[in-house]
């Protein structure tokens, strides 16, 4: 073991990333950047192309800078999984999708597949890292149990094996993997020292634990938000009710000092959130009971709210949501960020398609318009529009120039504030019919 300490502390070890995506690569190039010899692998061979040319091939801040520096002094380079030479690798971390299939339940093939790839290549002093999001118990019982029966060698003793879950949100990839402190549990003492002492060398801080107790760490972190945030559109669904407002109502709860209630909006989406709470609860069972379960029924019920306040909206301005023409500020499924994946804004314009509207999609940042048309900037979006939404809340769209929008809109327009960010006095003093979520006082009269 001191030996593997003094070659992390000389960065004299070869390390190789297997899957080149938004975790993967900028694990690799982090890694590159303090030092270590790096290969970041992918089964797409474009992506491969593309590394190895510098060019990161999504959006990510200052990814594209850093992985473009480290290709050139050759500290980072790209092989197709098929090509690597496993052997010569010191150290391996597996960052491959670990999606759910549509019974919820987690589809582990592109992990294992990656197992038995470097299973048969472990060699003695190896350290094999996970940094895929899994569901509790994966390391110890199924992942340990496959490696050391491929290699024929003992995890702990003569090979170690951690699992070290990911902690970053897109759009702050590279800020966070250094910041946020870095859970790492091995399946016994040596191995958590030994991927410890490997990730402090990028992560401002390491907090050792067990494999489990980090694989339930992980998943809990994405489930307490999802049922957080659960709370607060099951709380604007009830201030609709009562002509309140659910965002006075949370800011005053959230004035004591031990409440802190997250923000409601048009759905949850994102690659972790809408699975991750399936993982959690995977062996626990999945009765009607399962706060788990019914927070993500609540949330993926919540783009259909938002359509039905829409043709709510439409109704109360004399129009028909038939031919109207509706405007979808934000495709992305947070803000500023190019990422479309499991974005609410995909339900909602099927949805409103579905029932016969002209929808007109407008991000700054994603190309995407599920089924849409799409515009290339908000003036030319709200010509001649009915209504507006807004389903994200993307920095472009908080400061509105409501009145410049009115005049480029048809008559007796509305707006759907799905992200609650335009002030509804405004909205109104504009000529607008404004209806928020979970601002009964417009839902319940005509308007406000
Ligand atoms: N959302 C709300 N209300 C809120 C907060 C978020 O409706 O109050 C919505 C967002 O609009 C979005 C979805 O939830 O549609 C998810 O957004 P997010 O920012 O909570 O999550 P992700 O998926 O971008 O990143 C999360 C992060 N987890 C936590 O903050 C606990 C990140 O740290 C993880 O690394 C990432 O999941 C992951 O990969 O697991």
């Amino acid at each position: 073991m001191r030996k593997f300490f003094t070659k992390i502390k000389n960065r004299n070890l070869r390390l190789a990333v297997i899957g080149s995506g938004q975790i993967g690569l900028p694990t690799a190039t982090l890694f590159a950047n303090v030092g270590f010899t790096v290969t970041a692998t992918d089964i797409n061979s474009s992506v491969i192309e593309n590394i190895n040319k510098g060019i990161c091939p999504f959006n990510e801040p200052n990814l594209q800078q850093l992985l473009s520096q480290n290709v050139e002094r050759g500290k980072l380079n790209a092989l197709l999984n098929s090509d690597m030479d496993l052997n010569k690798e010191d150290v391996i971390i597996i960052a491959v999708p670990t999606p759910i299939y549509a019974n919820k339940k987690p589809k582990l093939s592109f992990l294992i597949d990656a197992l038995r790839t470097i299973g048969t290549a472990i060699k003695k002093q190896m350290l094999i890292v996970i940094s895929s999001t899994l569901p509790p118990g994966t390391t110890q019982s199924k992942i340990k149990v496959l490696l050391e029966s491929l290699s024929d060698l003992k995890s702990d003793a003569d090979f170690y094996l951690a699992y070290v879950p990911e902690r970053i949100s897109p759009g702050k990839a590279l800020q966070e993997f250094v910041e946020n402190p870095r859970l790492v549990g091995g399946v016994g003492p040596n191995s958590t020292k030994i991927a410890a002492e490997f990730f402090r060398t990028v992560c401002n801080k390491v907090i050792e634990t067990d494999a489990t107790t980090a694989e339930i760490a992980k998943t809990t972190e994405n489930t307490f938000r999802d049922v957080n945030i659960a709370f607060a559109n099951q709380l604007a669904l009830i201030c609709e009710q009562y002509n309140a407002d659910v965002k006075t109502v949370i800011h005053l709860a959230n004035t004591h000092p031990r409440v802190n209630v997250h923000n409601p909006g048009p759905g949850v989406g994102g690659p972790c959130l809408t699975k991750d709470p399936y993982l959690l609860i995977h062996h626990y069972g999945n009765s009607d009971d399962n706060i788990v379960i019914v927070a993500r029924i609540i949330n993926d019920r919540m783009p259909t709210h938002i359509v039905n306040l829409t043709q709510k909206a439409l109704k109360d301005c004399g129009k028909d949501i038939k031919n109207s023409k509706i405007v979808v500020l934000g495709a992305a499924y947070k803000a500023d960020v190019a990422d479309c994946r499991f974005s609410p804004a995909k339900h909602i314009v099927q949805k409103l398609k579905e029932l016969n509207a002209e929808i007109i999609v407008y991000d700054p940042h994603c190309i995407n318009t599920f089924g849409g048309k799409k515009a290339i900037s908000i003036n030319e979006a709200v010509k001649n529009a009915d209504s507006l939404l807004i389903i994200t809340d993307h920095a472009e769209f908080k400061n509105l120039n409501l009145l410049q929008i009115k005049n480029l809109m048809r008559n007796n327009p509305s707006i759907i504030d799905g992200k609650r960010i335009i002030n509804p006095a405004d909205a109104k003093k504009h000529g607008f019919i404004y209806f928020g979520l979970g601002y009964g006082k417009a839902i319940n009269s005509k308007g406000s």
